[in-house]
């Protein structure tokens, strides 16, 4: 039985940048119904008692979309923090100068990459097995973590993580998404 984890955070606490409205139907409605799915397709299989990652790492077809849909939803809730936002510190801040040249930089590659991310997908910060840095856009369902890469942050760029607060503005949404960046999340993964 896979759980429906509860937001780090109350449901009006990125507000404005991602309304409460917005967080009832993404972890109200759409990650939970992930989990839903997934409880509903795993009883009598091998996927039964495996933790999440094993059965992302394990699965495919629609076990892998709903898994790995649970895994990211509850990373990019963790990516997220009331307040948060700005430039990084402490290693991630020396790693992203080093691999995009400035911060500033790196916002604009980011940005690009969220934004020319085709369809449903995910925008992703990665620490490579080399110790670099790195951006990646996955499609639909898919995480970063699967050939290695250890994920620092993402953002969802599905449409129903901003149509209710930015309609079909994906790049507002994405620029909104500065105000809240969790570096201290991302600082705990480049530990891993
Ligand atoms: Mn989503």
């Amino acid at each position: 039985m896979i759980e429906l984890p509860e937001l780090p955070y109350a449901q009006d606490a990125l507000s404005p940048h991602i309304s409460a409205e917005t967080l009832a139907f993404h972890h109200g409605k759409h990650h939970r119904a992930y989990v839903n799915n997934l409880n509903q397709l795993i009883p009598g299989t091998e996927y039964e008692s495996m933790n999440l990652e094993g059965i992302v790492r394990a699965s495919s077809g629609k076990i892998f979309n709903n898994a790995a849909q649970v895994w990211n939803h509850t990373f990019y809730w963790n990516s997220l923090a009331p307040g948060a936002g700005g430039e990084p510190a402490g290693e991630t801040g020396r790693l992203i100068v080093a691999a995009f040249g400035s911060f500033a930089e790196f916002q604009k590659q980011f940005a690009a990459c969220a934004v020319g991310t085709f369809g449903s997908g995910w925008a992703w910060l990665v620490k490579k097995p080399s110790g670099a840095l790195e951006l990646r856009s996955t499609s639909n369902a898919e995480p970063a973590f699967l050939n290695g890469d250890v994920p620092l942050i993402t953002c969802d760029v599905w449409e129903h993580a901003y149509y209710i607060d930015y309609r079909n503005d994906r790049a507002a949404y994405v620029k909104a998404f500065w105000n809240l960046v969790n570096w201290k999340f991302a600082e705990r993964n480049l530990g891993k």
